[in-house]
């Protein structure tokens, strides 16, 4: 069997302006596509210095070039920002460090993408929560994203994943799939295929909102999930929401919905004993209250209707993303074992299922504090 080829840190640390010597490198943080690591430095006065190198994976994002003009407009525009309120922007946004020659990444020799972060130290990421004032800050702090972003000119922005969050366009994907059934495994997943199926009209419902014009389009994260916001480890609070490469348009109702999909449940993503996964309603009230605190002044009243709403929709999304690709031959998010994706869409179904029982009390929540 062939070795897997070792990454060259060192010599993708050249090309860019990092100060000191590379030390060693480890895989960092819990994302799906993107290969992220920790790499330390040694500086001349013989302290270490972190930096989070990343691959891009442009098997899903296509053009990297779009993904890093897209990053680089979008953390200036927080960065002046930031600073003009006093803060430390070197925290509160993901910093891009610059290649010697200017650029904000660069292309291997082996045709890859690089980039790399200043590390954000004092602060980490949770997959899972530990204290409930955590799910306040972490929805907080992507209503705060939302809210710095709110003047900044859409038309800006590639799309860095087309129809990215166009649920119907999900739909139709997943159809294709089950139709094609590449692997054989659509008769293991009827139920789930059966799931998705009597959902179909529903998964419409933003779509139709933003093409009539009564939804407004914004500049939104779009993969707003708990594990994307740094908390500071001292005071619990989000400071900074990273991974930012599906900033673009879309609607913020989604981003909202994201944080619910991804902290309201108490279990994990791919949790594969069912009975842990729910809608903790006590979780649900701390991200509405975060999230809330930071927009009501600005999303329009059709918006706040549709919050619990989007939280329901982007989770059913995210099962028919899981189902498609498991029925695909798992191509597009990274697995660790055998159905890792079809334990995933269960999750998600779950979480739907308890959605829809809990719509009401969501929504009497959202009213509560909007
Ligand atoms: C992916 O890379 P990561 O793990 O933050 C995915 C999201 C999904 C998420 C599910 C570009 O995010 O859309 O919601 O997995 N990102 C992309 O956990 O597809
Ligand atoms: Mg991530």
């Amino acid at each position: 069997m062939s070795q897997p080829v070792q990454t060259d840190f060192n010599s993708i640390a050249q090309h860019f302006r990092i100060e000191g010597q590379f030390v060693d490198a480890r895989p960092y943080g819990f994302g799906h596509i993107n290969d992220t690591y920790a790499a330390r430095f040694r500086k001349v006065d013989g302290r270490n210095q972190r930096y989070i190198l990343q691959r891009i994976n442009h098997n899903v994002f296509k053009r990297p070039e779009d993904v890093m003009h897209n990053m680089e407009l979008v953390t200036e525009h927080m960065r002046a920002k930031i600073t003009d309120d006093g803060g430390d922007a070197a925290r509160e946004t993901v910093t891009l460090i610059p290649t010697v020659d200017g650029k904000s990444y660069c292309k291997s020799s082996a045709g890859d993408y690089w980039r790399v972060c200043g590390f954000i130290e004092g602060a980490r990421t949770y997959l899972k929560a530990e204290h409930l004032d955590h799910y306040y800050h972490a929805a907080k702090a992507f209503g705060r994203f939302l809210a710095m972003l709110s003047d900044f000119p859409t038309g800006q922005l590639y799309e860095t994943i087309p129809d990215f969050h166009h649920t119907p366009k999900r739909f139709l994907a997943f159809i294709e799939a089950v139709e094609k059934d590449a692997h054989n495994r659509a008769k293991s997943v009827r139920p789930e295929i059966e799931f998705v199926l009597q959902r179909a009209d529903e998964t419409g419902v933003l779509i139709r909102l933003l093409e009539a014009g009564a939804m407004p389009e914004r500049v939104i994260h779009n993969d707003a999930k708990l594990d994307n916001v740094m908390i500071d480890i001292e005071s619990g609070e989000g400071i900074c929401v990273i991974d930012l490469d599906t900033v673009m348009p879309g609607l913020a109702v989604l981003d909202f919905g994201d944080s619910v999909r991804s902290a309201a449940n108490p279990a994990v993503e791919d949790e594969q004993d069912l009975s842990k996964v729910f809608v903790d309603i006590k979780i649900f009230e701390r991200l509405a209250h975060g999230f809330l605190d930071e927009v009501r002044y600005f999303l329009s009243p059709i918006e706040l209707d549709h919050l619990a709403f989007g939280a329901k929709l982007i989770t059913l999304e995210q099962s028919i993303r899981f189902l498609t690709d498991h029925i695909n031959g798992d191509v597009y998010y990274k697995i660790d074992r055998e159905n890792h994706n079809l334990d995933r869409c269960r999750t998600q179904i779950k979480m739907v299922r308890d959605m829809e029982a809990k719509l009401e009390q969501m929504s009497e929540i959202v009213e509560r504090y909007r």
